[in-house]
């Protein structure tokens, strides 16, 4: 058996990268030792470092140019981004979200209570992730919502054409103009998260951007940054006016917001409840069906206008 690797038969080389040289021993795993404790091969600190930065920082510089750009990752963002990024894998799909933890509001179900409903027919993207729930006729309802969102997050998550940069904000619309001076959203501007909420108390803190044909905002309508593009669109004259969400009625809110999903300016879709503050359409409250049927529906406007 080869001897347990240790600190002392290994070697720096010249790039102080720590180079496993140990006589004979194979690449180093996590197993007990003679003494029973676990022991780990040995690192560089350096070694995380560059690890993290040289992928991060390569994904940024590939992601400048994306396909399709999705601002938020809730229910409505990240349901829109698995059936986009399972139907159209040559997409590269990239998801701006806020929150160092992506999922929005969709890890409770309601007043912090932990089951989530969700009614049918958007009952059959949960067979589809494999999320269990329990059949109460017209409606479902999964045991916890972190349930669904995590099954979610963890499908959308391994896709290999799906990049998502949390703690990561957009704040503001790249607006082009072309020949016959129509305008059209080509993109975003984007920051860390934490600059974005401090240009009031450190100035000159410039944005990023991120271009894309299409940009599908799902940044619903509550917390700090709730519904930006929708606002966006009116303090940049795009958009006249807010239509401002309507009080809460299930059964007229979900077929609102699900059929009324779309490309509301060339170059931007909204979806989920950011599109209840656009159209002032009705807030739906705890539950989740019109979420997944928006996101769904983004997916299909995405494509209608990336192929025409
Ligand atoms: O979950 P949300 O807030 O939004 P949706 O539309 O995906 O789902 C809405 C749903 O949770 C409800 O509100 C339910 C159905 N209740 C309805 C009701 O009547 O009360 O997710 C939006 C995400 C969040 O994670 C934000 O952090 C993020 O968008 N976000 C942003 N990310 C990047 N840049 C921004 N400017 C930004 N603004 C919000």
């Amino acid at each position: 058996m080869a001897p347990a690797l240790t600190l002392e038969n290994t070697q720096l080389d010249a790039a102080s990268t720590l180079s496993l040289k140990a006589t004979g021993a194979a690449q180093p795993e996590v197993r007990e030792n003679y003494e029973g404790q676990y022991q780990f091969a040995p690192i560089e600190e350096s070694q995380v470092a560059r690890a993290m930065i040289k992928r991060y920082f390569n994904t940024m510089y590939e992601r400048a140019v994306s396909d399709v750009v999705i601002v938020g990752a809730g229910s409505a963002g990240l349901s829109c981004a698995y059936s986009l990024a399972t139907r159209r894998p040559d997409l590269k799909i990239t998801i701006i979200e806020a929150s160092v933890s992506p999922g929005g509001g969709a890890w409770l179900g309601g007043q912090l209570m932990t089951p989530m409903v969700i009614r049918k027919p958007a009952d059959g993207f949960l067979r589809e992730l494999g999320v269990p729930y329990e059949d109460e006729g017209n409606f479902v309802v999964v045991k916890h919502a972190a349930l669904f969102t995590s099954t979610l997050l963890s499908k959308v998550l391994a896709m290999p054409n799906v990049v998502l940069m949390n703690a990561t904000a957009v704040e503001d619309l790249i607006v082009h103009e072309d020949y016959s001076g129509k305008q059209r959203v080509a993109g975003v501007v984007t920051n860390w998260t934490l600059v974005a909420l401090n240009h009031d108390t450190q100035s000159c803190m410039d944005p990023n951007t991120i271009t894309a044909p299409v940009i599908i905002s799902a940044t619903g309508h509550d917390g700090p940054m709730g519904a930006f593009s929708a606002k966006r669109l009116v303090s940049t004259g795009l958009l006249k006016e807010l239509g401002n969400m309507r009080g809460l009625d299930m059964n007229r809110a979900e077929p609102a917001i699900v059929n009324g999903t779309r490309e509301v300016v060339p170059g931007l879709i909204l979806t989920g409840m950011e599109l209840s503050e656009h159209d002032g359409s009705n807030r739906m409250g705890p539950t989740f069906g019109a979420m997944i049927g928006s996101g769904i529906k983004a997916s299909w406007e995405a494509t209608r206008i990336l192929d025409n």
